[in-house]
């Protein structure tokens, strides 16, 4: 009798989140980043790439489906920043939301908590300067920050590590802020922009990087203000 047990053994995955387009724009190069690097192995894990809606209603009970459906051993959302020429490696999630403008739902929550009752803030649990280190050995424009902002993607930072503290301690999760592509800050004057294959290839790294590295790298890369 020929054996039918071909049981593979699944690779543990790594999911990775982009947001839905907003504030009039038709693309959000986070989304395009997370469709490009989804099915790919990176340091042997599965990576899942998804979408999340820019809701603050809606974006935390998706990255909860998305969790909770595909059990990763690391979280990395990504979300766009126009007017940043950098990739930005996000140190710190708060506690706060103050939408500026309307979310895709029309919805603009002020001095509201993301979370009741939670810690004012977290830090990112991803080793952000070896991650650093990686980018600029690449050559990729690069810089830890230390403000996600107060609306959907900062929501969506805290929500992730708040829920890993609190519900699964042994992923590990942050978030990175990338810039406009070319062709959104064409529309704008002196906007900074970055390539998508630059983007791309910057996340993949951060990646490679945070899935091989256990403890950071200690260097200054704080800022004066
Ligand atoms: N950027 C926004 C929300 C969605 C996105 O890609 C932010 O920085 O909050």
């Amino acid at each position: 009798m020929k054996r039918t047990s071909k049981k593979k053994t699944a690779l543990p995955t790594a999911l990775i989140t982009g947001f839905a387009p907003f504030a009039g724009e038709a693309i959000n190069p986070s989304l395009e980043i997370a469709r490009a690097l989804d099915g790919e192995t990176i340091a042997g894990h599965r990576i899942v790439g998804a979408e999340l809606p820019t809701e603050f209603a809606r974006s935390l009970r998706a990255l909860d489906a998305l969790i909770a459906k595909h059990r990763p051993s690391l979280v990395l959302a990504l979300g766009q920043a126009g007017g940043r020429s950098e990739i930005s490696l996000e140190r710190v999630a708060i506690n706060l939301v103050d939408a500026r403008i309307a979310d895709n739902a029309g919805a603009q929550p002020v001095d509201a908590p993301v979370v009741e009752n939670a810690p004012n803030a977290y830090f990112s649990t991803l080793p952000l300067k070896a991650m650093l280190t990686r980018l600029h050995d690449a050559g990729i424009p690069a810089a830890l920050s230390h403000s996600a902002g107060t609306f959907v993607c900062n929501q969506v930072f805290f929500g992730l590590v708040h829920r890993l503290a609190t519900q699964y301690p042994r992923t590990r999760g942050g978030f990175v802020h990338v810039p406009y592509l070319p062709q959104q800050a064409a529309r704008f004057a002196n906007a900074p922009s970055m390539a998508l294959e630059t983007m791309i290839e910057a996340v993949r790294l951060g990646l490679e990087t945070a899935l091989t590295t256990r403890d950071d790298l200690h260097f200054a890369a704080g800022t004066t203000h």
